[in-house]
């Protein structure tokens, strides 16, 4: 990545190191904002995985992502991404992606519209506007970096935070169990025409499936969403005992690719469910595509 002017100094865990942008370079350079960098996220961080795989994914669809792509992120660690994909974007309001998304493809439907937030951002604050969406066939692709916790505000509980991890707003379990949403149930429920779930280990698999949503996109079957799996080492990591490697060894062993049934079996919630224990992490991740439009 060349930002073609400056060294910078980059201050990472108390070790200072002078980079010198002009001498590095990504293979897909001309898709990421190199004016933005270095940008925010610590080291180890899923992110940077996450917006690899959607580069790779915009590219191996075709598009041209100065005419034809708008990112659109609300707020959190997440939703820094849309500055960083050389698109047309809009980093917007906390919980309110999805409907500055819905402007953008109303006021110009040829354009492919891609959401990429958070959780806590897609889930909480904006949980209304992503059933309505999902139910009225919005033409949009989500991608959900789901780390089970709100990162940029200092790593509370989200709702997909699992009970019994640490959290600075953890409700003691003996009080309240708060159940995390299973986020492929939810979106198949509201009615989403394409439905996915992977990880942060599945960067291989991911850009093929971001490819299929936007085509599902592009042939108007409606909302397509993927749940992306991810971790955040650096908070709820850190609090739960997982460092980075950790959290990618463990997304990796505990995922298990669920084929769809022809009786449907595949898509009943305890088939879908992502398990997770104390001090085990995640023991059961179902990873796959759970439905495709009918053709
Ligand atoms: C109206 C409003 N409420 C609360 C906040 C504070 N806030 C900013 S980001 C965030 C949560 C982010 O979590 P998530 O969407 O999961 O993103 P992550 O940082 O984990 O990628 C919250 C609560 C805000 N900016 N605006
Ligand atoms: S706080 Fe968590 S989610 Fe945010 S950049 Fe750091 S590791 Fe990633
Ligand atoms: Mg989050």
């Amino acid at each position: 990545m060349s930002n073609g002017t400056e060294s910078k100094l980059i201050n990472l865990d108390g070790v200072t190191l002078k980079i010198d942008f002009t001498k590095i370079h990504h293979n897909h350079e001309d898709l990421l904002t190199s004016r933005m960098l270095p940008h925010i996220w610590c080291p180890g961080c899923s992110l940077g995985t996450n917006v690899q795989a959607l580069i790779r994914g915009l590219d191996m669809a075709g598009l041209n992502l100065d005419k034809e792509v708008v990112m659109i992120s609300g707020i959190g660690c997440t939703g820094r991404a849309s500055g960083y994909v050389e698109a047309d974007g809009f980093h917007t309001t906390h919980g309110r992606a999805i409907p500055f998304a819905l402007g953008v493809k109303l006021g110009n439907p040829g354009l492919h519209v891609i959401v990429f937030s958070g959780d806590g951002d897609l889930f909480a604050i904006g949980g209304n506007h992503f059933i309505h969406a999902a139910r009225r066939k919005a033409n949009i692709t989500v991608i959900c970096v789901n780390n089970g916790t709100y990162g940029l505000t200092g790593g509370q509980t989200s709702p997909t935070t699992f009970p019994n991890t640490v959290t600075p707003t953890t409700v003691p379990s003996d009080v309240v169990v708060e159940q995390p949403f299973n986020l492929v149930d939810l979106a198949l429920g509201a009615g989403a025409a394409y439905v996915a779930r992977y990880t942060s280990a599945h960067y291989t698999i991911l850009p093929r499936i971001i490819k299929e949503a936007i085509r599902v996109n592009e042939e108007g079957y409606g909302l397509a969403f993927i749940d992306l799996i991810s971790g955040c080492p650096a908070l709820y990591g850190k609090r739960n005992g997982y460092d980075a490697v950790k959290m990618v060894k463990n997304f990796k062993e505990a995922s298990v690719e669920i084929k769809p049934k022809p009786d449907g079996s595949h898509l009943l919630r305890k088939n879908t469910e992502v398990l997770f224990e104390k001090d085990k992490g995640y023991v059961r991740i179902p990873v796959g595509v759970f439905r495709r439009p009918k053709k």
